[in-house]
Protein backbone atom coordinates (compact mmCIF):
# COMPACT_ATOMS: atom_id res chain seq x y z
CA UNK A 1 0.00 0.00 0.00
CA UNK A 2 1.16 3.58 -0.51
CA UNK A 3 0.58 4.40 3.02
CA UNK A 4 4.18 4.32 4.20
CA UNK A 5 5.41 6.21 2.11
CA UNK A 6 3.23 9.21 2.59
CA UNK A 7 2.70 9.27 6.31
CA UNK A 8 3.32 13.21 6.85
CA UNK A 9 3.78 13.50 2.97
CA UNK A 10 2.68 16.99 3.23
CA UNK A 11 4.14 17.83 6.96
CA UNK A 12 6.40 20.53 5.29
CA UNK A 13 3.78 22.47 3.56
CA UNK A 14 2.60 25.84 4.84
CA UNK A 15 -0.56 26.12 4.77
CA UNK A 16 -0.65 30.05 3.89
CA UNK A 17 -3.85 31.40 1.67
CA UNK A 18 -1.85 31.22 -1.79
CA UNK A 19 -1.78 27.34 -1.21
CA UNK A 20 -5.32 27.00 0.11
CA UNK A 21 -6.31 29.37 -2.78
CA UNK A 22 -5.06 27.05 -5.44
CA UNK A 23 -5.70 23.77 -3.76
CA UNK A 24 -9.68 25.35 -4.02
CA UNK A 25 -8.84 25.80 -7.87
CA UNK A 26 -7.85 22.43 -8.75
CA UNK A 27 -11.03 21.40 -7.13
CA UNK A 28 -13.49 23.91 -8.76
CA UNK A 29 -11.50 23.17 -11.67
CA UNK A 30 -13.02 19.67 -11.27
CA UNK A 31 -9.47 17.95 -11.02
CA UNK A 32 -8.88 14.80 -9.22
CA UNK A 33 -6.68 14.94 -6.11
CA UNK A 34 -4.47 11.97 -6.18
CA UNK A 35 -2.16 10.27 -3.21
CA UNK A 36 0.86 12.21 -3.71
CA UNK A 37 -0.47 15.96 -4.24
CA UNK A 38 -0.03 18.33 -1.62
CA UNK A 39 -3.60 18.87 0.80
CA UNK A 40 -4.87 21.06 3.62
CA UNK A 41 -4.84 18.45 6.79
CA UNK A 42 -8.22 18.92 7.37
CA UNK A 43 -9.15 17.85 3.79
CA UNK A 44 -6.87 14.65 4.19
CA UNK A 45 -8.62 14.56 7.82
CA UNK A 46 -11.85 14.43 6.33
CA UNK A 47 -10.97 12.02 3.87
CA UNK A 48 -9.78 9.30 6.65
CA UNK A 49 -12.57 9.57 9.07
CA UNK A 50 -15.13 9.24 6.33
CA UNK A 51 -13.44 6.21 3.90
CA UNK A 52 -12.47 5.34 7.53
CA UNK A 53 -16.68 5.33 8.98
CA UNK A 54 -17.46 3.60 5.26
CA UNK A 55 -14.81 0.90 5.28
CA UNK A 56 -16.34 -0.04 9.16
CA UNK A 57 -20.20 0.12 7.86
CA UNK A 58 -19.49 -2.58 5.01
CA UNK A 59 -17.22 -4.87 7.32
CA UNK A 60 -19.94 -4.71 10.22
CA UNK A 61 -22.64 -4.31 8.08
CA UNK A 62 -21.91 -8.46 6.99
CA UNK A 63 -22.54 -9.46 10.21
CA UNK A 64 -26.24 -8.67 10.35
CA UNK A 65 -26.74 -10.35 7.30
CA UNK A 66 -24.11 -13.37 7.31
CA UNK A 67 -26.40 -14.10 10.83
CA UNK A 68 -28.32 -15.66 8.50
CA UNK A 69 -26.51 -17.61 6.19
CA UNK A 70 -26.70 -20.97 7.71
CA UNK A 71 -30.92 -20.36 7.88
CA UNK A 72 -31.41 -19.26 3.85
CA UNK A 73 -34.73 -20.90 3.23
CA UNK A 74 -33.14 -22.26 -0.49
CA UNK A 75 -29.63 -23.65 -2.06
CA UNK A 76 -30.58 -20.41 -4.50
CA UNK A 77 -31.36 -17.54 -2.11
CA UNK A 78 -27.93 -19.26 0.07
CA UNK A 79 -25.86 -18.50 -2.76
CA UNK A 80 -26.71 -14.92 -3.10
CA UNK A 81 -26.56 -14.14 0.59
CA UNK A 82 -23.07 -15.85 0.61
CA UNK A 83 -21.58 -13.75 -2.83
CA UNK A 84 -24.05 -10.47 -1.04
CA UNK A 85 -21.97 -10.67 1.80
CA UNK A 86 -18.54 -11.19 0.15
CA UNK A 87 -18.68 -8.25 -1.98
CA UNK A 88 -19.35 -6.43 1.52
CA UNK A 89 -16.13 -7.64 2.59
CA UNK A 90 -14.40 -6.59 -0.92
CA UNK A 91 -16.26 -3.33 -0.55
CA UNK A 92 -14.81 -2.36 2.82
CA UNK A 93 -10.74 -4.19 1.51
CA UNK A 94 -11.02 -1.41 -1.18
CA UNK A 95 -12.10 1.52 1.33
CA UNK A 96 -9.28 0.80 3.56
CA UNK A 97 -6.86 0.91 0.91
CA UNK A 98 -8.21 4.15 -0.31
CA UNK A 99 -7.91 5.35 2.92
CA UNK A 100 -4.46 3.73 3.40
CA UNK A 101 -3.36 6.27 0.88
CA UNK A 102 -3.81 9.17 2.80
CA UNK A 103 -1.18 7.97 5.41
CA UNK A 104 -3.36 5.99 8.03
CA UNK A 105 -2.81 1.97 8.87
CA UNK A 106 -5.41 -0.44 8.85
CA UNK A 107 -4.38 -1.13 12.12
CA UNK A 108 -4.81 2.36 13.00
CA UNK A 109 -8.36 2.26 11.71
CA UNK A 110 -9.25 -1.07 13.36
CA UNK A 111 -7.81 0.34 16.88
CA UNK A 112 -10.18 3.26 16.46
CA UNK A 113 -13.54 1.66 15.61
CA UNK A 114 -12.94 -0.73 18.36
CA UNK A 115 -12.33 1.87 20.84
CA UNK A 116 -15.52 3.45 19.48
CA UNK A 117 -13.50 6.35 18.44
CA UNK A 118 -14.84 5.95 14.41
CA UNK A 119 -18.05 5.73 13.68
CA UNK A 120 -19.80 3.12 11.52
CA UNK A 121 -22.98 3.17 10.13
CA UNK A 122 -25.80 3.47 12.89
CA UNK A 123 -28.16 0.87 10.81
CA UNK A 124 -25.86 -2.07 11.26
CA UNK A 125 -26.86 -1.77 15.06
CA UNK A 126 -30.08 -2.96 14.15
CA UNK A 127 -31.26 -6.99 14.28
CA UNK A 128 -32.03 -9.21 11.94
CA UNK A 129 -34.87 -11.74 13.63
CA UNK A 130 -36.51 -12.61 10.33
CA UNK A 131 -35.81 -13.90 7.34
CA UNK A 132 -37.78 -10.82 5.75
CA UNK A 133 -34.97 -8.74 7.14
CA UNK A 134 -32.48 -10.11 4.49
CA UNK A 135 -34.51 -8.69 1.45
CA UNK A 136 -34.61 -5.43 3.59
CA UNK A 137 -31.70 -5.16 4.02
CA UNK A 138 -31.07 -5.23 0.23
CA UNK A 139 -34.09 -3.20 -0.59
CA UNK A 140 -33.85 -0.27 1.55
CA UNK A 141 -30.10 -0.70 2.98
CA UNK A 142 -28.69 -1.10 0.04
CA UNK A 143 -30.59 1.14 -2.15
CA UNK A 144 -29.83 3.79 0.43
CA UNK A 145 -26.39 3.25 0.27
CA UNK A 146 -26.51 3.64 -3.50
CA UNK A 147 -28.21 6.71 -3.44
CA UNK A 148 -25.58 8.13 -1.27
CA UNK A 149 -22.42 6.67 -2.74
CA UNK A 150 -23.17 7.33 -6.98
CA UNK A 151 -22.18 11.17 -6.51
CA UNK A 152 -19.49 9.50 -4.53
CA UNK A 153 -18.10 8.29 -8.25
CA UNK A 154 -17.52 11.86 -8.65
CA UNK A 155 -15.64 12.28 -5.07
CA UNK A 156 -12.73 14.95 -5.73
CA UNK A 157 -10.17 12.77 -4.04
CA UNK A 158 -9.35 9.95 -7.18
CA UNK A 159 -8.89 6.85 -5.00
CA UNK A 160 -12.28 7.23 -3.46
CA UNK A 161 -13.94 8.21 -6.45
CA UNK A 162 -12.07 5.15 -8.52
CA UNK A 163 -13.31 2.39 -5.62
CA UNK A 164 -16.71 3.71 -5.65
CA UNK A 165 -17.32 2.45 -9.57
CA UNK A 166 -17.22 -0.92 -8.60
CA UNK A 167 -18.93 -1.05 -4.59
CA UNK A 168 -22.08 0.94 -6.53
CA UNK A 169 -22.17 -1.76 -9.53
CA UNK A 170 -22.48 -4.46 -6.81
CA UNK A 171 -24.78 -2.24 -4.37
CA UNK A 172 -27.38 -1.63 -7.29
CA UNK A 173 -27.54 -5.65 -7.99
CA UNK A 174 -27.55 -5.73 -4.30
CA UNK A 175 -30.57 -3.73 -4.25
CA UNK A 176 -32.40 -5.88 -6.87
CA UNK A 177 -31.81 -9.35 -5.28
CA UNK A 178 -33.08 -7.77 -1.99
CA UNK A 179 -35.95 -6.32 -3.37
CA UNK A 180 -36.94 -9.08 -5.47
CA UNK A 181 -36.72 -11.51 -2.40
CA UNK A 182 -39.29 -8.83 -0.65
CA UNK A 183 -41.65 -9.04 -4.11
CA UNK A 184 -41.83 -13.09 -3.45
CA UNK A 185 -42.51 -12.60 0.09
CA UNK A 186 -45.32 -10.72 -0.83
CA UNK A 187 -46.58 -12.89 -3.53
CA UNK A 188 -46.73 -16.14 -1.55
CA UNK A 189 -48.73 -16.78 1.89
CA UNK A 190 -50.23 -14.40 4.31
CA UNK A 191 -47.83 -14.76 6.37
CA UNK A 192 -45.00 -14.11 4.63
CA UNK A 193 -46.60 -10.97 3.32
CA UNK A 194 -47.22 -9.82 6.92
CA UNK A 195 -43.32 -10.77 7.60
CA UNK A 196 -42.26 -8.55 4.71
CA UNK A 197 -44.40 -5.61 6.01
CA UNK A 198 -43.36 -6.26 9.44
CA UNK A 199 -39.45 -6.45 8.54
CA UNK A 200 -40.44 -2.93 6.60
CA UNK A 201 -42.08 -1.30 9.80
CA UNK A 202 -38.20 -1.91 11.77
CA UNK A 203 -36.57 -0.74 8.79
CA UNK A 204 -38.09 2.25 7.36
CA UNK A 205 -37.45 5.26 9.65
CA UNK A 206 -33.50 3.60 10.05
CA UNK A 207 -33.23 3.52 6.56
CA UNK A 208 -33.44 7.24 6.63
CA UNK A 209 -31.18 7.78 9.53
CA UNK A 210 -28.59 6.16 7.38
CA UNK A 211 -28.09 10.26 5.35
CA UNK A 212 -27.04 11.37 8.03
CA UNK A 213 -28.32 14.39 10.14
CA UNK A 214 -30.65 17.11 8.93
CA UNK A 215 -28.76 19.89 6.84
CA UNK A 216 -28.87 22.03 9.94
CA UNK A 217 -27.32 19.95 12.26
CA UNK A 218 -24.62 18.31 9.51
CA UNK A 219 -21.26 19.76 10.87
CA UNK A 220 -19.53 18.51 8.16
CA UNK A 221 -21.45 19.01 4.78
CA UNK A 222 -20.94 22.83 4.24
CA UNK A 223 -17.27 22.24 3.73
CA UNK A 224 -17.32 18.59 2.15
CA UNK A 225 -19.11 20.28 -0.26
CA UNK A 226 -17.53 23.00 -1.01
CA UNK A 227 -14.46 20.41 -1.37
CA UNK A 228 -16.95 18.23 -3.78
CA UNK A 229 -15.85 15.35 -1.78
CA UNK A 230 -20.21 15.29 -1.04
CA UNK A 231 -22.33 16.24 -3.93
CA UNK A 232 -25.58 16.35 -2.14
CA UNK A 233 -26.85 17.24 1.44
CA UNK A 234 -27.68 14.90 3.39
CA UNK A 235 -31.67 15.96 3.35
CA UNK A 236 -31.33 16.07 -0.50
CA UNK A 237 -30.37 12.27 -0.89
CA UNK A 238 -33.07 11.38 2.00
CA UNK A 239 -35.50 13.29 -0.28
CA UNK A 240 -34.29 11.16 -3.53
CA UNK A 241 -34.42 7.77 -1.33
CA UNK A 242 -37.81 8.17 -0.27
CA UNK A 243 -39.21 9.62 -3.85
CA UNK A 244 -37.53 6.87 -5.51
CA UNK A 245 -38.86 4.05 -3.18
CA UNK A 246 -42.30 4.61 -2.28
CA UNK A 247 -43.47 3.56 -5.77
CA UNK A 248 -41.52 0.25 -5.22
CA UNK A 249 -43.25 -0.30 -1.82
CA UNK A 250 -46.43 0.53 -3.43
CA UNK A 251 -46.13 -2.19 -6.67
CA UNK A 252 -45.60 -5.03 -3.92
CA UNK A 253 -48.64 -4.07 -2.22
CA UNK A 254 -46.44 -2.37 1.38
CA UNK A 255 -47.52 -0.20 3.74
CA UNK A 256 -44.55 2.35 4.16
CA UNK A 257 -45.04 3.16 8.15
CA UNK A 258 -45.33 6.88 8.50
CA UNK A 259 -48.81 8.50 8.42
CA UNK A 260 -47.17 12.00 7.45
CA UNK A 261 -46.10 10.67 3.92
CA UNK A 262 -48.36 12.49 1.36
CA UNK A 263 -47.28 13.45 -2.48
CA UNK A 264 -46.68 17.28 -2.52
CA UNK A 265 -46.72 18.30 -6.71
CA UNK A 266 -44.73 21.57 -5.52
CA UNK A 267 -41.69 19.51 -4.07
CA UNK A 268 -37.82 19.55 -6.17
CA UNK A 269 -39.09 22.67 -8.10
CA UNK A 270 -42.31 21.54 -9.32
CA UNK A 271 -41.27 18.10 -10.51
CA UNK A 272 -43.20 17.09 -7.15
CA UNK A 273 -41.87 14.44 -4.23
CA UNK A 274 -42.98 12.95 -1.42
CA UNK A 275 -43.27 15.04 2.02
CA UNK A 276 -42.60 12.81 5.06
CA UNK A 277 -43.02 12.60 8.97
CA UNK A 278 -40.25 13.84 11.42
CA UNK A 279 -37.07 11.24 11.78
CA UNK A 280 -36.58 10.17 15.73
CA UNK A 281 -33.32 12.13 15.84
CA UNK A 282 -33.30 10.98 19.71
CA UNK A 283 -32.88 7.39 19.04
CA UNK A 284 -30.55 8.08 15.86
CA UNK A 285 -28.19 9.62 17.99
CA UNK A 286 -28.36 7.51 21.45
CA UNK A 287 -27.39 4.41 18.24
CA UNK A 288 -24.47 6.77 16.76
CA UNK A 289 -23.08 6.85 20.32
CA UNK A 290 -23.38 3.55 20.74
CA UNK A 291 -26.85 2.58 22.73
CA UNK A 292 -28.62 0.78 19.89
CA UNK A 293 -29.48 -2.90 20.45
CA UNK A 294 -26.76 -4.17 18.61
CA UNK A 295 -23.86 -1.89 19.18
CA UNK A 296 -22.27 -3.78 21.63
CA UNK A 297 -22.33 -7.51 20.26
CA UNK A 298 -21.08 -5.70 16.97
CA UNK A 299 -18.00 -4.38 18.18
CA UNK A 300 -17.65 -7.92 20.23
CA UNK A 301 -17.49 -9.61 16.68
CA UNK A 302 -15.18 -7.68 15.15
CA UNK A 303 -12.66 -7.39 18.43
CA UNK A 304 -13.42 -11.49 17.96
CA UNK A 305 -12.25 -11.55 14.74
CA UNK A 306 -9.28 -9.43 14.84
CA UNK A 307 -7.79 -11.30 17.79
CA UNK A 308 -8.76 -14.42 16.48
CA UNK A 309 -6.84 -13.21 13.10
CA UNK A 310 -3.72 -11.99 14.64
CA UNK A 311 -1.50 -15.20 14.00
CA UNK A 312 -2.67 -14.86 10.53
CA UNK A 313 -1.54 -11.33 9.70
CA UNK A 314 1.49 -12.11 11.91
CA UNK A 315 2.33 -15.33 9.80
CA UNK A 316 2.06 -13.18 6.70
CA UNK A 317 4.18 -10.79 7.78
CA UNK A 318 6.97 -12.67 8.76
CA UNK A 319 6.25 -14.81 5.15
CA UNK A 320 6.70 -11.60 3.42
CA UNK A 321 9.88 -10.47 5.92
CA UNK A 322 11.62 -14.23 5.02
CA UNK A 323 10.69 -13.35 1.24
CA UNK A 324 12.68 -10.05 1.44
CA UNK A 325 15.50 -11.41 3.24
CA UNK A 326 16.07 -14.72 0.78
N1 LIG B 1 -24.36 6.51 11.28
O1 LIG B 1 -21.73 16.21 9.60
P1 LIG B 1 -22.34 14.92 9.22
C1 LIG B 1 -23.50 0.49 3.35
C2 LIG B 1 -22.01 11.01 11.99
S1 LIG B 1 -22.34 1.70 3.58
C3 LIG B 1 -23.34 6.81 12.12
O2 LIG B 1 -23.54 14.97 8.35
P2 LIG B 1 -20.77 13.68 7.13
C4 LIG B 1 -23.15 -0.66 2.46
C5 LIG B 1 -20.88 11.57 11.16
O3 LIG B 1 -19.87 10.61 10.93
C6 LIG B 1 -23.09 2.82 4.70
N2 LIG B 1 -22.80 8.06 12.19
O4 LIG B 1 -21.21 13.95 8.63
C7 LIG B 1 -23.78 -1.88 2.96
C8 LIG B 1 -20.43 12.74 12.01
O5 LIG B 1 -19.68 12.25 13.13
P3 LIG B 1 -18.06 12.50 13.26
C9 LIG B 1 -22.11 3.85 5.10
C10 LIG B 1 -23.29 9.00 11.36
O6 LIG B 1 -19.59 12.80 7.16
C11 LIG B 1 -25.09 -2.17 2.66
C12 LIG B 1 -21.74 13.24 12.61
O7 LIG B 1 -22.66 12.16 12.55
N3 LIG B 1 -21.93 4.80 4.03
O8 LIG B 1 -24.53 0.63 3.89
C13 LIG B 1 -24.33 8.73 10.46
O9 LIG B 1 -20.67 14.95 6.35
C14 LIG B 1 -25.67 -3.35 3.13
C15 LIG B 1 -22.29 14.45 11.87
O10 LIG B 1 -22.74 14.11 10.55
C16 LIG B 1 -20.96 5.73 4.07
O11 LIG B 1 -20.19 5.79 4.99
C17 LIG B 1 -24.87 7.43 10.44
N4 LIG B 1 -25.90 7.08 9.64
O12 LIG B 1 -22.03 12.87 6.52
C18 LIG B 1 -23.03 -2.80 3.69
C19 LIG B 1 -20.89 6.62 2.86
N5 LIG B 1 -24.60 9.87 9.78
O13 LIG B 1 -17.44 11.70 12.14
C20 LIG B 1 -23.61 -3.98 4.16
C21 LIG B 1 -19.87 7.70 3.00
C22 LIG B 1 -23.77 10.81 10.25
O14 LIG B 1 -17.82 13.96 13.13
C23 LIG B 1 -24.94 -4.24 3.88
N6 LIG B 1 -20.19 8.63 4.05
N7 LIG B 1 -22.99 10.29 11.20
O15 LIG B 1 -17.70 11.93 14.62
C24 LIG B 1 -21.01 9.71 3.91
O16 LIG B 1 -21.59 9.93 2.87
C25 LIG B 1 -21.13 10.65 5.08
O17 LIG B 1 -20.07 10.39 5.95
C26 LIG B 1 -22.48 10.60 5.84
C27 LIG B 1 -22.40 11.59 6.99
C28 LIG B 1 -23.62 11.00 4.92
C29 LIG B 1 -22.74 9.19 6.40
Amino acid sequence: MYSQGLIGADSNIVEDQAFLDAFQQRIDAEEKIEPNDPMPQAYRNTLIRMIGQHAHSEIVGMLPEGNWITRAPSLRRKVALLAKVQDEGGHGLYLYSAAETLGVSREQMTEELLSGKAKYSSIFNYPTPSWADIGTIGWLVDGAAIMNQVPLCRCSYGPYARAMIRVCKEESFHQRQGYELVKTLCEGTAEQKAMAQDSLNRWWWPSLMMFGPSDTDSQHSDQSMKWKIKRFTNDALRQKFVDATIPQAELIGLHVPDKDLKWNENKNDGKGGYDFGEIDWDEFWRVVKGHGLMNKDRIKARKKAWDDGAWVREAAQAFAKKNVAA
